[in-house]
């Protein structure tokens, strides 16, 4: 061993040895910190808390710049764990003053007598964990060094200031400020020229009230935002109501709801909205003054639709333009550069109006970059502004600055966790980290945190965290630590989840891109508040999945593994209808299923409009077939997809995929036509897949009737739609025509054998299930016909078929099949694409804005469409006229418009 480390294992050793000893040691004491030391001691925990602040508070103890308010309304901003402190305190005011929250804390600290435990003035200079000890090794820059078993990071995500990143601040001979960590005395503006720099919720809540005081005020804003008057008051009076029919229910419904205040999921679509009614629910969230509630209730798609978020932001923009008198400064104000949410909105007093005063002037820093800070004041590319303040609200190096940059930690085996963190924090539940054992973090990159209700989360943390610390003790584990599969696998789920809102979309402190070299990714956990709780729950249940605990006289436990493998939405979904107890579909018989079916479908979300939809008949050889066109808005002819619908040959009709339909006739810019094949148990094999091959011929015949383009068609299905597709393309090729340019085959059947992996893999619990497709098949197809290519598909001849654009879903029981077929096209020489959708379902692409996570997959299905079609565009005229030799006898036509 080198002497350096020798020596340096020595003088740990005697630090240790004359160390603090304690049960558990946390850092922090504002919201979380106090309520861990209250449930610590509680439990029979020694706990030690350190500060580097002389008081209780947290982040309300540094934040005293004027105008520092909570932005959630107060009554949800407080601690619900003792229903008698609860009762022993009101709140003044609908959103409290900094002053007020931090006598509220003051409070709580008497209450429990939890100051006698916090050593204030301290701060934690090392964190090293100690293998042979088990144990955590802190040092400290004031009274000595603590060993505790368990360390506990209660920092707070908003508590590591950013450095101001602008040349010369030492230079300049006046006053300055930083709003995270403002004076204890009063400052005084009056008759001074004061510059605020930044325009977060910090600059936005001070900007008003030292405009009334200053001289002259010049605010230098790098990125507007967006702000909603607070309407400041008394507490609601309807919330209150609220809270005091149903106390517990109320909180209840905070810790299971999306964003840790109770509001119901919104389900109106913006494009099921009139202009005006649109306007209406706009106008009364601004008048209601709650962020929350702006965030959540006006339509559902205002947060994971960029179109249905540009409807908000142009109304936002029509109030800025209201107030702000002088039109340059008005639509500086006006964030275009990040959808609404994407960026955390402010909440504010008069902030706009402000602009208004003639005491106060906005420079457009993307007009004039600051550069430089003199001696006099603040020098822009194009002027210079003498001032006497300089009032910096440039934020913070948030979430992970206040774990990572404030002190070393060294984990299991000499690792760092700055080096661990360098290209993000990697975390599991957003509550540990592999190879740090016994380390939790209260309210850490990865968990809902800033984007919810803080102290709802920070009740949740803490709970989980104690509970797990007791459940240990009983079961004589010492040492608790997630495992690297569990930490990838939550990785990934919060990428996924990632991809549900618009946050991805906007350089925030929340991805990081705020702190210049910053590791950038969206940090908070994005599946909301009730979703996370029921997964730390789910890690509990399943024998603390992810989790490796150890003790000295008991075996090691390991349930190793990942706790989420859907895609989140997809579990929502899937979670939703265990919760509603479904019959099983087979159980219902076939008519009994398609009222089912039909019943489901009315509850799910409109479609989106397209340019014109048709409901129209065809004929066929046994009979008229029904059908519903879908037309893009833009003019034509446009590419015609014929489409078939899943339901196993048996369920489903136009109406069933509408929504597919209408997003796919947007995204491709194509006339989609859907076709109402003919049923089983009335019309068994090979009814379906004939009227399909039948209304194929049809079309492609009479394109240009349909305002289609002349040439091949395209084919498209779903489920069994996708195998009528799959079989169309093999009888076209076999019986001459219709020209057919692509297919995609959507979680397609595509054979008759129950063995492969997936249909025992997603036998029983994702939607379609194994004993399901087994009633289909029954009902379909007698066991002599499936062995039939018109079946089977896969059991066809697969050379010679248009190019394929195959889906298949992880957790369905189709998964394999679609698989094998995609790879039999490869292997006979079709051009061929798979898109293998991880953590998806059966029916993920097709419950549009329902699993937003389809998103992207639908987005790569609309680009091979067209890449098909332009594919035959770019044929020589003999390749097309060829083509268009092979058409068959067109049939009479009836055509209803719906
Ligand atoms: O910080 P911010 P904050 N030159 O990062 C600008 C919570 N909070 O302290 O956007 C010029 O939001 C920066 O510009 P840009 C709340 O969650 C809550 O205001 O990076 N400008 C931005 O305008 C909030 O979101 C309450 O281009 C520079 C501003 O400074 C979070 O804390 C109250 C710059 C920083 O805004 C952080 O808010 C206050 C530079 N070099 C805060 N560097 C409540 O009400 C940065 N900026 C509970």
């Amino acid at each position: 061993m080198p002497a350096a480390t020798v020596a340096a294992s020595a003088s740990e050793a005697t630090s240790a040895s004359r160390a603090q000893m304690m049960d558990v040691a946390v850092v922090g004491a504002g919201f979380a910190g106090l309520y861990l030391l209250h449930r610590l001691r509680k439990t029979g925990f020694a706990t030690v808390v350190f500060d580097e602040a002389g008081d209780v508070g947290g982040t309300w103890y540094w934040n005293r710049y004027p105008g520092a308010r909570c932005d959630v309304q107060t009554i949800d901003y407080s601690y619900t764990f003792d229903p008698e402190l609860e009762r022993s305190r009101t709140w003044s005011e609908r959103y409290a003053t900094q002053p007020e929250i931090l006598r509220y804390l003051g409070f709580v600290a008497d209450r429990y007598d939890l100051r006698r435990d916090i050593r204030f003035h301290t701060k934690v200079t090392a964190a090293v964990w100690n293998q042979e000890t088990e144990r955590w090794l802190l040092t400290t820059d004031n009274g000595g060094t603590v060993s505790c078993r368990y360390y506990i990071m209660a920092t707070g995500c908003l508590s590591s200031p950013k450095p101001p990143e602008i040349d010369g601040v030492k230079n300049f001979k006046g006053d300055v400020y930083f709003t995270g960590r403002w004076p204890h005395e009063e400052v005084k503006f009056a008759g001074k020229r004061v510059a605020v720099i930044g325009t977060g919720s910090s600059g936005i809540q001070a900007i008003p009230l030292i405009a009334e005081q200053a001289a002259h005020l010049t605010v230098f804003q790098r990125t507007p935002n967006f702000s909603l008057p607070a309407h400041n008051g008394p507490v609601s009076a309807d919330r209150v109501a609220l809270l005091e029919k149903d106390r517990a229910g109320y909180r209840e419904q905070a810790r299971w709801s999306l964003s840790g205040v109770p509001w119901q999921r919104q389900t109106v679509f913006s494009w099921q909205l009139s202009d005006a009614e649109r306007r209406e629910r706009f106008e009364k969230a601004w008048a209601r003054g709650d962020l929350v509630y702006l965030l959540t209730q006006l339509w559902a798609d205002q947060g994971v639709d960029v179109d249905g978020n540009k409807l908000v932001a142009d109304l936002f923009h029509e109030k800025i333009c209201a107030i702000v008198k002088d039109p340059k400064t008005a639509a500086a104000l006006s964030p275009h550069d990040h959808p609404v949410g994407s960026k955390r909105p402010c909440l504010d007093t008069n902030y706009y109006a402000t602009y208004n005063r003639p005491n106060v002037t906005l420079v457009n820093l993307r007009d004039e970059p600051i550069e430089s800070i003199t001696a006099s004041g603040i020098t822009t590319s194009k002027r210079s502004f003498d001032l006497d303040v300089i009032v910096f609200a440039t934020g913070f190096d948030a979430m992970t600055g206040a774990i990572m940059a404030v002190h070393p930690i060294t984990g299991r085996g000499g690792q760092s966790l700055s080096n661990i963190w360098a290209n993000g924090p990697k975390t599991y539940l957003g509550l540990t980290v592999a190879g740090f054992p016994n380390l939790f973090m209260i309210t850490g990159p990865g968990s809902p945190s800033v984007l919810s209700n803080m102290v709802v989360s920070i009740e949740q943390h803490v709970d989980w965290v104690v509970d797990r610390l007791i459940a240990m003790r009983e079961a004589g584990f010492t040492t608790i630590e997630a495992t690297e599969t569990a930490q990838a696998g939550w990785t990934r789920h919060r990428a996924d989840c990632s991809m549900l809102t618009l946050h991805r979309l906007a350089n925030t402190w929340y991805t990081g891109a705020n702190v210049p070299g910053k590791a950038q990714g969206v940090m908070p956990y994005t599946g909301g508040v009730g979703s996370y709780r029921g997964i730390c729950n789910e890690v509990v249940s399943r024998g603390m999945l992810g989790f490796r605990l150890t003790g000295p006289s008991v075996p090691e436990q390991c349930n190793d593994g990942e706790i989420v493998r859907l895609q989140p939405d997809v579990r929502l979904v899937l979670n939703m209808m265990a919760d509603m107890k479904l019959p099983p579909i087979e159980s219902l018989g076939a008519q009994g299923a398609r009222a089912f079916a039909a019943q489901l479908n009315a509850a799910r979300p409109a479609g989106r409009p397209v340019g014109e939809v048709v409901d129209g008949i065809l004929p066929s050889a046994d009979g008229p077939l029904p059908y519903r066109l879908y037309r893009p808005a833009t003019p034509g002819p446009h590419p015609i997809v014929i489409y078939f619908h899943g339901g196993g040959w048996v369920l489903g009709d136009q109406q069933s995929d509408d929504p597919f339909c209408r997003d796919m006739c947007r995204r491709t810019g194509m006339t989609f036509v859907s076709v109402g094949y003919r049923h089983a148990p009335e019309h068994r094999f090979p009814t379906a897949v004939e009227d399909g091959y039948a209304a194929t011929s049809w079309i492609a015949e009479h394109a240009t009737e349909f305002g289609g383009t002349l040439g091949p068609v395209l084919v498209a299905g779903w489920s069994a739609g996708g195998n009528i597709a799959a079989v169309t393309c093999q009888l076209a090729r076999d019986r001459g025509g219709p020209q057919i340019s692509g297919q995609l085959l959507v979680c397609p059947v595509t054979d008759c054998m129950f063995d492969r992996p997936s249909y025992n893999e997603n036998a029983t619990d994702y939607f379609l299930t194994r004993s399901l497709m087994y009633w289909f098949w029954d009902i379909y197809c007698s066991p002599a016909d499936r062995t039939n290519p018109r079946a089977s598909p896969l059991r066809g001849k697969l050379s010679g078929l248009p190019p394929a654009f195959v889906v298949t879903c992880e957790f369905d029981p189709l998964r394999d099949e679609g698989i094998a077929y995609a790879e039999g096209l490869g292997a006979a020489g079709v051009p061929v694409e798979q898109l293998k959708a991880r953590g998806h379902f059966h029916a993920s692409f097709t419950m549009v804005d329902v699993v937003v996570t389809g998103v992207s997959g639908r987005a790569r299905m609309a680009q091979a469409l067209r890449r098909f079609a332009e594919s035959h565009q770019d044929m020589t005229p003999s390749e097309k006229s060829v083509r268009q030799d092979r058409k068959v006898t067109p049939p009479a036509v009836h055509v209803a418009t719906g």
